[in-house]
Protein backbone atom coordinates (compact mmCIF):
# COMPACT_ATOMS: atom_id res chain seq x y z
CA UNK A 1 0.00 0.00 0.00
CA UNK A 2 1.85 3.29 -0.99
CA UNK A 3 2.29 5.85 1.65
CA UNK A 4 0.57 8.99 0.51
CA UNK A 5 2.00 11.59 -1.68
CA UNK A 6 4.12 14.06 -0.37
CA UNK A 7 1.92 16.22 -1.67
CA UNK A 8 -0.73 15.44 0.60
CA UNK A 9 -1.35 18.48 2.97
CA UNK A 10 -4.03 19.51 4.66
CA UNK A 11 -5.84 23.15 4.82
CA UNK A 12 -3.43 25.23 6.89
CA UNK A 13 -5.88 28.43 6.99
CA UNK A 14 -8.88 26.40 7.81
CA UNK A 15 -7.13 24.75 10.80
CA UNK A 16 -6.26 28.28 12.13
CA UNK A 17 -9.84 29.73 11.80
CA UNK A 18 -11.28 26.85 13.55
CA UNK A 19 -8.54 27.24 16.42
CA UNK A 20 -9.36 30.86 16.94
CA UNK A 21 -13.21 30.09 16.39
CA UNK A 22 -12.81 27.73 19.38
CA UNK A 23 -10.54 30.27 21.32
CA UNK A 24 -13.65 32.63 21.38
CA UNK A 25 -15.37 29.78 24.14
CA UNK A 26 -14.07 30.32 27.35
CA UNK A 27 -11.96 33.67 26.89
CA UNK A 28 -9.43 34.41 29.51
CA UNK A 29 -8.47 37.37 31.05
CA UNK A 30 -5.18 37.64 28.98
CA UNK A 31 -5.86 36.11 25.56
CA UNK A 32 -6.03 32.55 26.42
CA UNK A 33 -8.53 30.42 27.69
CA UNK A 34 -10.12 29.47 31.28
CA UNK A 35 -13.17 26.29 29.28
CA UNK A 36 -12.59 24.37 31.99
CA UNK A 37 -13.76 20.56 32.40
CA UNK A 38 -17.55 20.81 32.31
CA UNK A 39 -17.94 23.95 33.18
CA UNK A 40 -20.96 25.74 30.82
CA UNK A 41 -17.85 27.12 28.56
CA UNK A 42 -16.82 23.64 27.85
CA UNK A 43 -20.05 22.28 26.86
CA UNK A 44 -20.37 25.24 24.31
CA UNK A 45 -16.70 24.25 23.43
CA UNK A 46 -18.21 20.42 22.97
CA UNK A 47 -21.59 21.81 20.67
CA UNK A 48 -19.33 23.74 18.05
CA UNK A 49 -17.21 20.61 18.24
CA UNK A 50 -19.70 18.50 17.52
CA UNK A 51 -21.34 20.89 14.88
CA UNK A 52 -17.99 20.76 13.05
CA UNK A 53 -18.11 16.95 13.33
CA UNK A 54 -21.84 16.84 11.33
CA UNK A 55 -20.80 19.35 8.90
CA UNK A 56 -17.77 16.59 8.19
CA UNK A 57 -20.15 13.79 7.64
CA UNK A 58 -18.98 11.99 11.08
CA UNK A 59 -20.59 10.32 13.24
CA UNK A 60 -20.61 11.27 16.97
CA UNK A 61 -20.56 8.71 19.74
CA UNK A 62 -20.07 9.51 23.48
CA UNK A 63 -19.43 7.30 26.37
CA UNK A 64 -19.92 7.75 29.87
CA UNK A 65 -17.33 9.66 30.81
CA UNK A 66 -18.33 12.25 28.33
CA UNK A 67 -15.42 11.64 25.96
CA UNK A 68 -16.61 12.44 22.26
CA UNK A 69 -15.32 10.03 19.19
CA UNK A 70 -16.26 10.83 15.76
CA UNK A 71 -16.26 8.66 13.26
CA UNK A 72 -15.65 8.56 9.10
CA UNK A 73 -16.63 5.02 7.99
CA UNK A 74 -13.85 2.98 6.26
CA UNK A 75 -14.12 0.58 3.66
CA UNK A 76 -13.75 -2.42 5.61
CA UNK A 77 -16.41 -1.49 9.17
CA UNK A 78 -14.90 -4.71 10.62
CA UNK A 79 -11.47 -3.00 10.35
CA UNK A 80 -10.66 -1.36 14.10
CA UNK A 81 -10.50 2.28 13.86
CA UNK A 82 -7.49 4.91 13.89
CA UNK A 83 -8.14 7.14 16.50
CA UNK A 84 -6.83 10.32 16.72
CA UNK A 85 -7.59 13.16 18.98
CA UNK A 86 -6.53 14.90 22.29
CA UNK A 87 -8.74 17.70 25.02
CA UNK A 88 -10.62 20.54 24.42
CA UNK A 89 -11.01 21.27 28.25
CA UNK A 90 -8.16 24.04 29.17
CA UNK A 91 -6.23 25.46 32.46
CA UNK A 92 -7.77 28.19 34.31
CA UNK A 93 -5.07 30.65 32.36
CA UNK A 94 -5.09 28.20 30.12
CA UNK A 95 -3.72 28.90 26.25
CA UNK A 96 -5.22 28.82 22.78
CA UNK A 97 -3.65 25.44 21.74
CA UNK A 98 -2.95 22.89 24.69
CA UNK A 99 -4.90 19.63 23.58
CA UNK A 100 -7.05 22.05 21.27
CA UNK A 101 -4.65 21.56 18.41
CA UNK A 102 -4.72 18.07 18.80
CA UNK A 103 -8.63 18.03 18.24
CA UNK A 104 -8.80 20.53 15.76
CA UNK A 105 -6.25 19.29 13.79
CA UNK A 106 -7.73 15.85 13.65
CA UNK A 107 -10.84 16.97 12.35
CA UNK A 108 -8.98 19.11 9.56
CA UNK A 109 -7.28 16.01 9.09
CA UNK A 110 -10.74 14.44 8.34
CA UNK A 111 -11.65 17.53 6.36
CA UNK A 112 -9.03 17.27 3.83
CA UNK A 113 -9.90 13.26 3.33
CA UNK A 114 -12.95 14.51 2.50
CA UNK A 115 -12.39 17.07 0.16
CA UNK A 116 -9.60 14.96 -1.77
CA UNK A 117 -12.35 11.53 -1.35
CA UNK A 118 -9.89 9.50 0.24
CA UNK A 119 -10.40 6.44 1.16
CA UNK A 120 -9.15 4.15 4.17
CA UNK A 121 -9.73 0.40 5.07
CA UNK A 122 -9.96 1.22 8.36
CA UNK A 123 -12.40 4.05 9.82
CA UNK A 124 -10.79 7.07 11.80
CA UNK A 125 -12.20 8.17 14.44
CA UNK A 126 -11.46 11.92 16.29
CA UNK A 127 -11.42 11.77 20.04
CA UNK A 128 -12.15 14.56 22.99
CA UNK A 129 -11.25 13.50 26.01
CA UNK A 130 -12.91 14.65 29.13
CA UNK A 131 -11.29 16.31 31.75
CA UNK A 132 -7.39 15.73 30.47
CA UNK A 133 -6.17 18.79 32.34
CA UNK A 134 -6.83 17.39 36.23
CA UNK A 135 -6.90 21.06 37.83
CA UNK A 136 -10.54 21.16 38.42
CA UNK A 137 -11.25 17.60 39.20
CA UNK A 138 -7.97 15.63 40.10
CA UNK A 139 -6.28 13.10 38.95
CA UNK A 140 -5.15 14.42 35.09
CA UNK A 141 -6.29 12.14 32.09
CA UNK A 142 -9.01 11.11 34.06
CA UNK A 143 -11.31 10.04 31.48
CA UNK A 144 -8.91 8.21 29.32
CA UNK A 145 -7.79 6.84 32.53
CA UNK A 146 -10.93 5.25 32.93
CA UNK A 147 -10.80 4.23 29.11
CA UNK A 148 -7.90 2.31 29.97
CA UNK A 149 -8.72 0.68 32.99
CA UNK A 150 -7.01 2.57 35.11
CA UNK A 151 -9.80 4.74 37.44
CA UNK A 152 -12.93 2.54 38.39
CA UNK A 153 -15.79 5.25 36.89
CA UNK A 154 -17.75 5.72 39.92
CA UNK A 155 -15.08 6.72 41.41
CA UNK A 156 -14.14 9.28 38.57
CA UNK A 157 -17.63 10.28 39.41
CA UNK A 158 -17.41 11.55 43.04
CA UNK A 159 -14.26 13.27 42.55
CA UNK A 160 -15.17 16.85 43.24
CA UNK A 161 -13.70 20.11 42.82
CA UNK A 162 -12.49 23.08 45.40
CA UNK A 163 -16.86 24.03 45.82
CA UNK A 164 -17.43 20.45 46.41
CA UNK A 165 -19.49 19.66 42.98
CA UNK A 166 -18.43 15.78 41.86
CA UNK A 167 -17.58 15.07 38.12
CA UNK A 168 -20.48 12.92 37.92
CA UNK A 169 -23.34 15.80 39.03
CA UNK A 170 -21.08 18.37 36.74
CA UNK A 171 -21.03 16.16 33.43
CA UNK A 172 -25.06 15.55 33.81
CA UNK A 173 -25.95 19.24 34.48
CA UNK A 174 -23.72 20.25 31.11
CA UNK A 175 -25.90 17.04 29.31
CA UNK A 176 -22.53 15.09 28.42
CA UNK A 177 -23.18 11.97 30.17
CA UNK A 178 -23.15 9.32 26.72
CA UNK A 179 -24.27 6.21 26.38
CA UNK A 180 -21.02 4.33 25.99
CA UNK A 181 -19.45 2.01 27.94
CA UNK A 182 -16.32 3.60 28.89
CA UNK A 183 -13.31 1.11 27.58
CA UNK A 184 -15.58 -0.81 24.97
CA UNK A 185 -14.35 0.65 22.15
CA UNK A 186 -11.63 -1.34 20.13
CA UNK A 187 -8.58 0.72 19.19
CA UNK A 188 -5.95 -0.55 15.98
CA UNK A 189 -3.92 2.59 16.84
CA UNK A 190 -3.97 6.43 18.37
CA UNK A 191 -2.16 9.29 17.26
CA UNK A 192 -2.12 12.69 19.38
CA UNK A 193 -0.84 15.81 18.05
CA UNK A 194 -0.12 18.70 21.00
CA UNK A 195 2.15 21.32 21.22
CA UNK A 196 5.28 20.58 23.21
CA UNK A 197 5.09 22.58 26.47
CA UNK A 198 8.52 23.04 26.34
CA UNK A 199 11.62 25.24 24.58
CA UNK A 200 13.47 22.01 22.63
CA UNK A 201 11.82 22.41 19.31
CA UNK A 202 11.84 25.90 18.77
CA UNK A 203 15.58 26.14 20.13
CA UNK A 204 16.83 23.41 17.85
CA UNK A 205 14.72 24.99 14.51
CA UNK A 206 12.39 22.08 14.57
CA UNK A 207 9.41 21.62 13.13
CA UNK A 208 8.35 18.12 14.76
CA UNK A 209 8.88 16.41 17.87
CA UNK A 210 8.79 12.26 17.29
CA UNK A 211 7.48 11.62 20.80
CA UNK A 212 8.94 8.09 21.62
CA UNK A 213 8.92 8.38 25.58
CA UNK A 214 6.99 9.94 28.35
CA UNK A 215 7.80 11.13 31.75
CA UNK A 216 6.50 9.15 34.79
CA UNK A 217 4.38 11.70 37.37
CA UNK A 218 3.17 11.20 40.96
CA UNK A 219 0.83 14.36 42.47
CA UNK A 220 1.10 14.11 46.30
CA UNK A 221 -1.24 16.22 47.82
CA UNK A 222 -0.30 17.29 51.59
CA UNK A 223 -2.31 17.98 54.28
CA UNK A 224 -0.69 19.98 57.56
CA UNK A 225 -2.19 20.77 60.21
CA UNK A 226 -0.87 23.34 63.23
CA UNK A 227 -3.40 26.01 65.50
CA UNK A 228 -4.85 29.12 64.27
CA UNK A 229 -3.60 31.76 66.42
CA UNK A 230 -2.73 35.50 66.58
CA UNK A 231 0.83 37.05 64.40
CA UNK A 232 1.16 39.48 66.86
CA UNK A 233 0.56 38.18 70.37
CA UNK A 234 2.00 34.88 69.69
CA UNK A 235 4.98 34.48 70.72
CA UNK A 236 7.80 32.75 68.44
CA UNK A 237 8.40 29.78 69.71
CA UNK A 238 4.65 29.05 71.02
CA UNK A 239 3.41 28.65 67.31
CA UNK A 240 2.51 25.48 65.37
CA UNK A 241 2.36 27.48 62.05
CA UNK A 242 1.07 24.85 58.86
CA UNK A 243 2.35 27.83 56.19
CA UNK A 244 5.65 27.61 57.70
CA UNK A 245 5.71 23.83 57.23
CA UNK A 246 4.49 24.37 53.62
CA UNK A 247 7.21 26.56 52.71
CA UNK A 248 9.66 24.77 54.22
CA UNK A 249 8.48 21.38 52.07
CA UNK A 250 8.22 23.47 49.04
CA UNK A 251 11.70 24.63 48.73
CA UNK A 252 12.38 20.49 49.60
CA UNK A 253 10.69 19.17 46.90
CA UNK A 254 12.87 21.96 44.47
CA UNK A 255 16.05 21.09 46.68
CA UNK A 256 15.32 16.77 45.60
CA UNK A 257 14.50 17.44 42.28
CA UNK A 258 17.24 19.78 41.51
CA UNK A 259 19.75 16.69 43.37
CA UNK A 260 18.38 14.37 40.47
CA UNK A 261 19.08 16.54 37.68
CA UNK A 262 19.40 16.04 34.55
CA UNK A 263 15.55 14.71 33.92
CA UNK A 264 13.69 15.79 37.20
CA UNK A 265 11.13 18.39 37.99
CA UNK A 266 9.65 18.57 40.95
CA UNK A 267 7.08 21.94 42.10
CA UNK A 268 4.51 23.03 44.00
CA UNK A 269 1.76 24.35 41.79
CA UNK A 270 -1.66 24.46 44.04
CA UNK A 271 -1.51 26.32 47.24
CA UNK A 272 -4.31 27.11 50.10
CA UNK A 273 -3.49 28.32 53.42
CA UNK A 274 -6.01 28.23 56.14
CA UNK A 275 -7.70 30.42 57.81
CA UNK A 276 -5.71 32.99 54.69
CA UNK A 277 -6.12 35.59 56.72
CA UNK A 278 -4.28 38.22 57.10
CA UNK A 279 -3.36 38.42 60.99
CA UNK A 280 -3.67 34.71 61.69
CA UNK A 281 -0.97 32.50 61.91
CA UNK A 282 -2.02 29.47 59.72
CA UNK A 283 -3.07 26.62 61.14
CA UNK A 284 -4.33 24.35 58.37
CA UNK A 285 -1.99 23.92 54.64
CA UNK A 286 -3.07 21.72 51.50
CA UNK A 287 -1.13 21.85 48.74
CA UNK A 288 0.07 19.64 45.87
CA UNK A 289 3.64 18.51 44.74
CA UNK A 290 3.73 17.79 41.50
CA UNK A 291 7.03 15.41 40.48
CA UNK A 292 8.05 13.90 37.41
CA UNK A 293 11.10 12.04 35.47
CA UNK A 294 11.28 9.83 32.82
CA UNK A 295 13.31 7.35 35.11
CA UNK A 296 10.94 5.24 37.23
CA UNK A 297 13.88 4.71 39.96
CA UNK A 298 14.81 8.21 39.76
CA UNK A 299 10.67 9.42 40.42
CA UNK A 300 10.55 6.72 42.68
CA UNK A 301 13.68 8.07 45.22
CA UNK A 302 12.56 11.30 44.27
CA UNK A 303 9.11 10.45 45.71
CA UNK A 304 10.63 8.98 48.80
CA UNK A 305 12.66 11.35 49.83
CA UNK A 306 9.92 14.08 49.82
CA UNK A 307 7.90 12.07 51.63
CA UNK A 308 10.95 11.82 54.58
CA UNK A 309 11.65 15.20 54.11
CA UNK A 310 8.47 16.22 54.81
CA UNK A 311 7.64 14.02 57.78
CA UNK A 312 11.23 15.68 59.51
CA UNK A 313 9.68 19.39 58.56
CA UNK A 314 6.34 18.15 60.20
CA UNK A 315 7.92 16.71 63.38
CA UNK A 316 10.22 20.10 63.59
CA UNK A 317 7.25 22.22 63.55
CA UNK A 318 5.24 19.92 65.59
CA UNK A 319 2.47 19.82 62.81
CA UNK A 320 0.32 16.82 61.90
CA UNK A 321 1.02 15.95 58.18
CA UNK A 322 -1.02 13.46 55.93
CA UNK A 323 0.45 12.97 52.44
CA UNK A 324 -1.71 11.47 49.43
CA UNK A 325 -1.16 10.39 46.50
CA UNK A 326 -3.66 11.99 43.26
CA UNK A 327 -2.25 11.47 40.57
CA UNK A 328 0.66 8.93 39.03
CA UNK A 329 1.88 6.99 35.99
CA UNK A 330 5.21 5.39 35.33
CA UNK A 331 7.41 6.84 32.70
CA UNK A 332 5.56 5.83 29.03
CA UNK A 333 7.49 4.04 26.05
CA UNK A 334 5.34 4.93 23.20
CA UNK A 335 4.89 2.05 19.98
CA UNK A 336 7.82 2.18 17.91
CA UNK A 337 5.46 1.11 14.88
CA UNK A 338 3.28 3.79 15.63
CA UNK A 339 6.48 6.57 16.20
CA UNK A 340 8.07 5.31 12.83
CA UNK A 341 5.12 5.99 11.27
CA UNK A 342 5.34 9.55 12.75
CA UNK A 343 8.72 9.39 11.72
CA UNK A 344 8.31 8.36 8.30
CA UNK A 345 5.83 10.85 7.76
CA UNK A 346 7.93 14.29 8.78
CA UNK A 347 10.35 12.77 6.29
CA UNK A 348 8.22 12.04 3.52
CA UNK A 349 6.64 15.68 4.33
CA UNK A 350 10.52 17.33 4.43
CA UNK A 351 9.74 18.61 7.94
CA UNK A 352 12.93 18.61 10.26
CA UNK A 353 12.04 16.48 13.45
CA UNK A 354 14.17 15.17 16.43
CA UNK A 355 13.04 12.19 18.60
CA UNK A 356 11.46 13.67 21.53
CA UNK A 357 10.49 12.92 25.34
CA UNK A 358 7.34 14.20 26.33
CA UNK A 359 7.38 16.42 29.86
CA UNK A 360 4.02 16.99 30.10
CA UNK A 361 0.88 14.11 30.23
CA UNK A 362 -1.09 13.25 28.09
CA UNK A 363 -4.08 10.71 27.59
CA UNK A 364 -2.04 9.16 25.36
CA UNK A 365 0.20 8.60 28.04
CA UNK A 366 -3.26 6.15 29.46
CA UNK A 367 -4.38 5.06 25.88
CA UNK A 368 -0.75 3.58 25.25
CA UNK A 369 -1.67 0.71 27.68
CA UNK A 370 -4.62 -0.44 25.78
CA UNK A 371 -3.66 0.34 22.36
CA UNK A 372 -0.43 1.43 20.06
CA UNK A 373 -0.04 4.78 20.56
CA UNK A 374 2.42 7.41 19.31
CA UNK A 375 2.15 11.15 19.91
CA UNK A 376 3.86 13.96 17.74
CA UNK A 377 4.81 17.53 18.43
CA UNK A 378 4.77 20.88 17.45
CA UNK A 379 7.26 24.02 18.73
CA UNK A 380 6.13 26.38 20.55
CA UNK A 381 6.89 30.39 21.15
CA UNK A 382 9.53 29.99 24.54
CA UNK A 383 8.50 26.75 25.09
CA UNK A 384 5.34 28.63 27.22
CA UNK A 385 2.17 26.63 28.39
CA UNK A 386 -0.45 26.74 31.12
CA UNK A 387 0.33 30.20 30.64
CA UNK A 388 -2.27 32.53 28.61
CA UNK A 389 0.57 33.61 26.51
CA UNK A 390 1.07 30.39 24.78
CA UNK A 391 1.49 31.09 21.44
CA UNK A 392 2.53 28.95 18.17
CA UNK A 393 2.92 29.81 14.65
CA UNK A 394 -0.05 28.74 11.76
CA UNK A 395 3.11 27.20 10.00
CA UNK A 396 3.76 24.72 13.12
CA UNK A 397 0.58 24.01 13.59
CA UNK A 398 0.28 23.03 9.80
CA UNK A 399 3.14 20.93 9.66
CA UNK A 400 2.28 19.03 13.12
CA UNK A 401 -1.04 18.04 11.65
CA UNK A 402 0.13 17.31 8.04
CA UNK A 403 2.22 14.49 10.08
CA UNK A 404 -0.69 14.14 11.68
CA UNK A 405 -3.07 12.83 8.49
CA UNK A 406 -0.31 11.19 6.70
CA UNK A 407 0.64 8.92 9.97
CA UNK A 408 -2.81 8.13 10.20
CA UNK A 409 -3.65 7.34 6.76
CA UNK A 410 -0.59 5.01 6.71
CA UNK A 411 -2.05 3.17 9.84
CA UNK A 412 -5.54 3.03 8.50
CA UNK A 413 -4.38 2.28 5.20
CA UNK A 414 -5.36 4.37 2.21
CA UNK A 415 -7.42 2.57 -0.42
CA UNK A 416 -8.66 2.56 -4.42
O1 LIG B 1 -0.19 17.89 33.86
C1 LIG B 1 0.02 17.63 32.68
O2 LIG B 1 1.11 17.22 32.32
C2 LIG B 1 -1.04 17.84 31.64
O3 LIG B 1 -0.93 19.15 31.14
N1 LIG B 1 -2.37 17.65 32.17
MN1 LIG C 1 -2.66 19.00 27.06
MN1 LIG D 1 -2.30 21.04 29.81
Amino acid sequence: MPAPGENLRINGARLWESLMEMARIGPGVAGGNNRQTLTDADGEGRKLFKKWCDAAGLVMGVDQMGTMFATRAGEDPDALPVYMGSHLDTQPTGGKYDGVLGVLGALEAVRTMNDLGVKTRHPVVVVNWTNEEGTRFAPAMLASGVFAGMHEQDWAYARTDADGKAFGDELKRIGWVGDEAVGARKMHALFELHIEQGPILEAEGKDIGVVTHGQGLWWLEVRLTGKDAHTGSTPMNMRVNAGLGMARITEAVHEIAMAHQPNAVGAVGQANVYPNSRNVIPGRAVFTIDIRSPDLAKLSSMREEIELAAAQIARDLGLGIEIEPTGHFDPVTFDPGCVQAVRSAAERLGYSHRDIVSGAGHDACWINRVAPTAMIMCPCVDGLSHNEAEEISPEWAAAGTDVLLHAVLETAEVVG
